[in-house]
């Protein structure tokens, strides 16, 4: 199937994407913390039973995502181009908790999984920006509850965020691109199916190597996403 020259585009990245920015993907080099899989950390049960292991956790990541070498790449800067240029409209949906593509110049970034940068109040559910390291003995700022704050992120078991909006896009795409992501962990890895069942849209994985719902895209473009990224961008702007 031929690139479209028209319609809408639906982008789901995931860890993949931010690889060659520096920060680690879930299942890359071994994809243990401390010994723990992310499964294992990121889960309501590990927060309630270990809430010091489940904080060092996020404080490690959101340290690190602070830290002035890690940088947007090429690929969210493509991105960011695909969504100003397209005309048909250019929903971009992340797995990732970074804000690499906000920083990178995409806007209205839907976070299927939730903010790193974000935590919520699980006693008056206020969310806010959070750049520092959190504690259980944290107090909120807004009712004062102690222990009731938890990163604003969808852990294993719970709800994803923004799907309503989510699948209507994809029920309406003329393109799906899935970037970085190894199609492991659902409903995200399922997007394809749902897209590629409706019979009239083109599906694409750009991905270091096949991922685990490669059979259910009509094309794939393996290599590094800083490299297939743009290239794929700068083809639909020629078209
Ligand atoms: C849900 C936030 C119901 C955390 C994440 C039992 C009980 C309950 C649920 C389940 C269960 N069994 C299964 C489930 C469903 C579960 C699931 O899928 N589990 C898996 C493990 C089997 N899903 C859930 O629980 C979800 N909720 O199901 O609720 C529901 C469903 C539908 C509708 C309503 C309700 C919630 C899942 C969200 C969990 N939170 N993240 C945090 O970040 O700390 S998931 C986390 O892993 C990421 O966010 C991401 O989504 C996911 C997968 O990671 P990837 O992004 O794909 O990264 P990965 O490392 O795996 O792969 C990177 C890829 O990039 C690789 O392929 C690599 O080759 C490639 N790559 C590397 N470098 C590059 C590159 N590609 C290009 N260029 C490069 N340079």
């Amino acid at each position: 199937m031929p690139l479209p020259r028209t319609g809408s585009i639906v982008v789901l990245t995931g860890a993949g994407i931010s690889a060659e920015s520096g920060l680690a993907t879930f299942r890359g080099a071994g994809g243990l913390w401390e010994g723990h899989r992310a499964e294992e950390v990121a889960t309501p049960e590990a927060f309630a039973r270990d809430p010091a292991l489940v904080h060092r956790f996020y404080n490690m990541r959101r340290r690190q995502l602070a830290d002035p070498a890690i940088q947007p790449n090429a690929a969210h800067r493509a991105l960011a181009r695909l969504a100003r240029a397209w005309r048909g409209g250019c929903l971009l949906v992340t797995q990732n908790v970074d804000d690499l593509h906000e920083r990178a110049g995409s806007h209205d970034v839907v976070h299927l999984h939730g903010e790193l940068r974000r935590v919520r109040c699980t006693a008056c559910s206020e969310e806010r920006l959070w750049l520092r390291d959190l504690e259980a003995k944290t107090p909120c700022p807004a009712c004062g509850t102690f222990g009731g704050l938890r990163p604003a992120i969808v852990w294993f078991g719970e709800m994803p965020l923004h799907m309503e909006r989510i699948t209507a896009a994809l029920q309406s795409c003329a393109l799906f691109l899935a970037i970085g992501t190894s199609g492991l962990v659902y409903p995200a890895a399922g997007f394809v199916a749902l897209v590629r069942d409706r019979g009239r849209a083109h599906t694409i994985e750009l991905n270091l190597e096949p991922s685990a719902v490669r059979s259910d895209f009509a094309e794939a473009r393996h290599g590094p996403a800083g490299t297939t990224v743009p290239a794929l961008v700068d083809e639909l702007l020629a078209l």
